[in-house]
């Protein structure tokens, strides 16, 4: 017979007994230090977990969380305050930037991350995003573009793809009235402050495991003094989508990545090696 342990972050061990897969298998499934052992508030099948996984893996194996100040902001991860284990600040709407940016000048010696939707970073809070690169501040942006906004039940958001359908765009968004799709990455990749612009993808594992590189990456080059620093992740949302989970990762890699092409947008990290 073949056990397998699971420990959780309070240190205690589940053993799970008898079961095929622990019959067969050597994996150790845990939950990362820097996440709190709570539920999430989550739709079903939303990637937001995912993500907020790959971060706090990334806090993890560079032993940072305890020297860490998130900056949560208005969206549906309004709440991660309640899930990362590192310091963490609600910032108003868009705002996330504005403050990372008072929070590294102040502790230059902490990792300032901020953690921002679509709506957040590039419609209410583009103007805080540029100018945060511009200054090239030393900070990390964990941008989730799921292409609507997601908490306030699904409205048009800069990243909604043309002909996309949303609350506010019931027959489908007409770059004729509601102009064309912002690609944030592209952008910033132009502005000289930006260290490392990155664009990646959760909609399958072979996707999920880049992010986490570029995810990681995005704070090892902080922990080096350098920035600033982004990492746009394509989401999905399958409540305001009205698609399964399944399906929504399907509708993200049949249209989003065609729109949001995957890679690296600059990378002065690559040039400084
Ligand atoms: C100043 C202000 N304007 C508007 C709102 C309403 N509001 C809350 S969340 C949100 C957008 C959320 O979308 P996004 O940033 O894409 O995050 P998601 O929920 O999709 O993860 C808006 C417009 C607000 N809370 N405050
Ligand atoms: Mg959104």
């Amino acid at each position: 017979m073949s056990v397998i342990e699971n420990q959780s972050i309070d240190g205690e061990t589940d053993v799970i007994e008898n079961s095929e897969w622990a019959a067969t298998s050597k994996f150790v499934f845990t939950k990362p230090h820097s996440l709190v052992d709570v539920p999430t508030h989550y739709c079903p099948g939303c990637t937001h977990g995912i993500i907020h996984r790959l971060v706090a893996e990334a806090l993890d194996e560079l032993n940072i969380c305890g020297r860490t100040v998130g900056i949560a902001p208005v969206g549906c991860a309004v709440m991660a305050y309640d899930y990362f284990a590192c310091d963490m600040i609600e910032a108003a709407h868009g705002r996330a930037p504005a403050v990372a940016t008072g929070v590294k000048r102040t502790l230059p010696d902490n990792i300032v991350f901020t953690y921002q939707g679509d709506g957040d970073l590039a419609a209410i809070g583009t103007a805080e995003t540029v100018h945060a690169a511009l200054r090239g501040e030393r900070i990390t942006v964990v941008f989730v573009n799921n292409a609507i906004y997601g908490m306030t039940g699904g409205q048009m958001a800069p990243t909604t793809l043309p002909g996309q359908v949303t609350q506010t765009t019931p027959y489908g968004r007409s770059t004729e009235t509601a102009g064309f799709p912002i690609k944030v990455c592209e952008m910033l990749a132009t502005i000289d402050g930006t260290y490392y612009a990155e664009r990646v993808s959760v909609d399958c594992v072979k996707n999920i495991r880049a992010a986490k590189k570029a995810v990681k990456k995005a704070f090892e080059y902080q922990v080096r003094g350098k920035g600033f620093n982004i990492v746009e992740i394509l989401s999905t949302c399958p409540t305001n989508w009205g698609l399964s989970p399944q399906k929504a990762c399907n509708w993200l890699s049949d249209n989003m990545i065609p729109y949001f092409p995957l890679g690296v947008y600059k990378d002065k990290g690559k040039a400084d090696e």
